[in-house]
């Protein structure tokens, strides 16, 4: 089964969206595998947006997500990478349509709330980056037979 890395942001956790963004996910469909509040080193935040290191935008971004907690978290599900993308909407709050989590709560780009791993691949590479195998659990939800046909 496929799965994704999202991780909720230091402004996530401090506006207090913790819980409406796992809702969300949650009622999607998608199973949660994996969950951690963390301090994130500037060691992760760099290897983690190491694509982004020649950025101008890379230094305030690192400096944004090692600044206060994290929710770190992996889900699974048929398209979860795409789908999740979906959900959480345009990487700018102002453009991203109403409905995704960053359209309905966010104004400004630095502080868009979630990350997303982007495609499958990126996926497979942040979830290891950022979980031990022994975090994760793989597991079967009683509603699998109402969610897949
Ligand atoms: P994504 O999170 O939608 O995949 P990316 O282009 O991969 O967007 O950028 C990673 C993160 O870097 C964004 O989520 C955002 O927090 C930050 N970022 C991207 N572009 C800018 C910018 O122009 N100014 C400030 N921060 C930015
Ligand atoms: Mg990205």
């Amino acid at each position: 089964m496929e799965r994704t890395f999202l991780a909720i942001k230091p402004d996530g956790v401090q506006r207090g969206l913790v819980g409406e963004i796992v809702r969300r996910l949650e009622a999607k469909g998608f199973t949660l595998v994996g969950l951690k509040l963390m301090k994130v080193s500037r060691e992760l935040a760099e290897q983690h947006y190491d694509v982004h290191r020649e950025k101008p935008f890379f230094p305030g971004l690192v400096n944004f997500i090692t600044s206060g907690p994290v929710v770190a978290m992996v889900w699974e599900g048929d398209g979860v990478v795409a789908s999740a993308r979906k959900l959480i909407g345009a990487t700018n709050p102002l453009t991203a349509e109403p409905g995704t989590i960053r359209g309905d709560y966010g104004v400004s780009v630095g502080r868009n709330l979630i990350h997303g791993s982007d495609a499958v691949e990126t996926a497979r590479h942040e979830v290891s980056l950022w979980f031990a195998d022994e975090e994760l659990v793989s597991w079967q939800p009683s509603l699998t037979s109402w969610l897949y046909e």
